[in-house]
């Protein structure tokens, strides 16, 4: 390294969020500092071949998820659904897709979760059912006026012959949000309210059998050991009385409209005492069970609203996820993020990637800021794979130093990219047709996870079959090849993890330093220092300060470690306990290497850019209902 860089003169900010106290930390409940993995049952593991990941295959592999040190899973829905939106279309509250197994399969994997110490949070769906739900079956074949319809919001048409909608609410996926019926007697009948998918009816939350048959499905599966709750569309059960006109299109999954006005269906006032009702039902049950919200609502002060004390517990901070990597950007929306959840006394969330967006690993792969696809195909800008890793293994690891909750999901502690080349036929997600071709959808992170570089399917399942087709270069990232290989992305979350934990960062506090130029983080959580560079020169670290982990392994310059462009690290302050000083095995702690190990480096690239391919992993033969008509439900990336 050319360049000589000197320890900057570093000054503290007050904490902008203060650490639990000990007592507070002692008593609080796991979730607000909790590690939570998000488990995309289709994808994660295939107990049975039939190329879709299942339930016991959750199961079998679950012990991953412990030793990788996380806390609790989270698991998308896998409840009976005629899958018209990923399972998001529930038919029954009460049942497990065949696809994915039996209630006894389900009864298994909250038990084995429970044995291996992690909490299980299960999906709720509440904003509406599937079109083959019973209540709607029964709705169709009763008359206006009946009360099986009064459980939806079916209305009148306007119009001559009422062959117009009741007004012009948009669906969330384009055209109209209201879809007209046939009568029993075969006539044009009413039109019924479907915000998402036309297979998706809104329920009506004011008709009280809604809230009651909630309450009970809340109580079905808190009874079976669930710990907790995702909340599907949180922000939309309630519409404002008399369903007013809106005829603004609208980008929920923007978290933005276009105008400034509120849509009259989002948000509304009504739907806090719903989740005071359920806070109440949870609060029934020993233990600390949890209410997680996914609320797409304009800013993060009316998302601090749904976790209000006697409410939800946390909710997703899309803000965070959707900021560009560049380090104003980053500190403005952990500053906004934890203001706005403090106000409330609610636990502030992380996260980086989920189901519905495209990886970090790839995202970060284009320049920060760039306007992506939803979904990225072979005709597309490719990213460039070993800076995007080395971004989502710095963002993951800053990320994981912010106090309160973070969430992982299925694959990134791999270092996973996005599928980008995927061929279009093999397309799955509905998002590719209903968009007429212009959006691939999110198959691209849904590809089913490498566990064994040398089997059939990467070790996704016994044989080949994959429901999407692994990419090549996939056994490059399978999980056995990285156990105990110091460098491997899985070492890199794990050794976090741990450090995480044991130095008490989920509960810890944030100040900012002062001292280094903008394009760099940093702060420091009670006595650890965190520092991301997001610039392109190296920056040194305190001279009194000791490395625990680092993105990647940290050169010296002559005078002592020095963070290269796009690293996170992690170093004890003079200050710290013994304990608090310990480092992982596998962990790069304390490196003073005159530069990156060949052996990195080469893993990385070597991650990013070879072209195995992964045994014979033909695509499953559709044996099972596929994703015939699922809508896009994607945030913008
Ligand atoms: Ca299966």
């Amino acid at each position: 390294m050319a360049t000589v860089t000197t320890p900057p003169e570093l000054s503290t900010h007050p904490p902008l969020h203060p650490s639990d106290s000990e007592a507070g930390r002692r008593d609080a409940p796991w979730w607000r500092s909790a590690v939570i993995y998000q488990i995309y049952p289709r994808s994660f593991a295939d107990s049975d071949g039939d190329g879709v990941g299942d339930l016991p295959g959750i199961t079998r592999r679950l012990d991953h998820v412990a030793r990788l040190g996380a806390d609790a899973i989270w698991l998308s829905p896998f409840y009976s659904s005629p899958q018209a939106d990923a399972g998001y279309d529930v038919a029954d509250y009460r049942t497990v897709d065949p696809v994915f197994g039996t209630l006894q399969d389900a009864d298994a994997l909250l038990t084995r979760a429970h044995e291996l110490g992690l909490r299980a949070i299960v999906d709720i769906v509440p904003n509406h059912t599937s079109d083959q739900h019973p209540w709607f079956v029964e709705a169709l074949t009763s008359a206006p006026g009946s009360a099986a319809r009064a459980r939806y919001l079916f209305r009148d048409g306007t119009g001559p012959g009422g062959d117009q909608p009741p007004n012009h609410w948009r669906s969330v996926f384009g055209g109209p949000a209201w879809q007209r019926v046939t009568e029993a007697d075969g006539s044009p009948g009413q039109w019924y309210l479907h915000l998402f998918d036309v297979h998706q009816p809104d329920l009506d939350w004011t008709n009280p059998g809604v809230p009651a048959e909630f309450a009970s499905i809340l109580r079905f599966w808190l009874d079976r050991g669930a710990d907790g709750f995702r909340i599907d569309v949180a922000n939309g059960l309630v519409k404002a009385p008399g369903l007013p006109d809106w005829d603004h299109e609208q980008g929920m999954m923007q978290g933005a409209v276009e105008t400034d006005e509120q849509p009259p269906y989002w948000d509304q006032d009504g739907v806090h005492a719903i989740y005071r009702s359920w806070h109440d039902v949870v609060a029934e049950y020993p233990g600390d069970r949890v209410l997680v919200a996914e609320a797409w609502v304009p800013s993060l002060d009316r998302l601090a609203r749904y976790v209000c004390p006697d409410e939800l517990d946390q909710a997703f901070n899309f803000s965070y996820l959707l900021s560009p990597w560049r380090a104003k950007d980053v500190r403005e929306v952990i500053t906004d993020s934890l203001q706005a959840m403090d106000s409330v006394g609610a636990p502030t969330t992380w996260v980086l990637s989920n189901h519905d967006v495209i990886r970090h690993a790839t995202r970060f792969g284009y320049p920060a800021g760039s306007d992506l696809p939803k979904g990225i195909g072979v005709d597309d800008p490719q990213p460039d794979a070993v800076l995007g890793l080395r971004r989502a293994r710095a963002a993951t690891l800053l990320m994981l130093a912010l106090p309160g909750s973070a969430y992982l999901y299925q694959g990134e502690e791999l270092g996973l990219p996005e599928h980008t080349t995927m061929p279009d036929e093999v397309r799955q997600d509905p998002t590719w047709v209903r968009s007429g071709h212009t959006q691939r959808g999110r198959d691209g992170c849904r590809v089913p996870i490498p566990w064994e570089a040398d089997a059939p399917s990467c070790g996704f399942g016994p044989g080949p079959l994959t429901w999407l087709p692994q990419p090549q270069g996939w056994p490059d990232y399978a999980l056995d090849r990285q156990v105990g290989v110091p460098g491997s992305t899985y070492e890199l979350y794990r050794a976090a993890l741990e450090q995480r934990a044991a130095r008490g960062l989920g509960a810890g506090s944030l100040a900012w330093l002062d001292g280094y130029d903008d394009d760099v983080v940093a702060f420091v959580n009670d006595r650890t220092l965190v520092v991301a560079n997001l610039g392109e020169m190296p920056v040194a670290l305190p001279a009194d300060v000791r490395v625990i982990v680092s993105s990647l392994p940290l050169p010296d310059d002559g005078t002592g470690p020095v963070v290269p462009s796009d690293v996170t690290v992690w170093a004890a302050r003079p200050d710290h306990s013994p304990r608090q000083m310990a480092t992982s095995s596998t962990a790069f702690a304390a490196t003073r290497t005159p530069s990156l190990p060949a052996r990195f480096t080469s893993y990385i690239s070597a991650s990013a850019r070879r072209t195995t391919d992964c045994g014979s992993s033909p695509r499953a033969a559709t044996t099972t209902p596929m994703l015939t008509v699922m809508p896009t439900r994607c945030p913008s990336t």
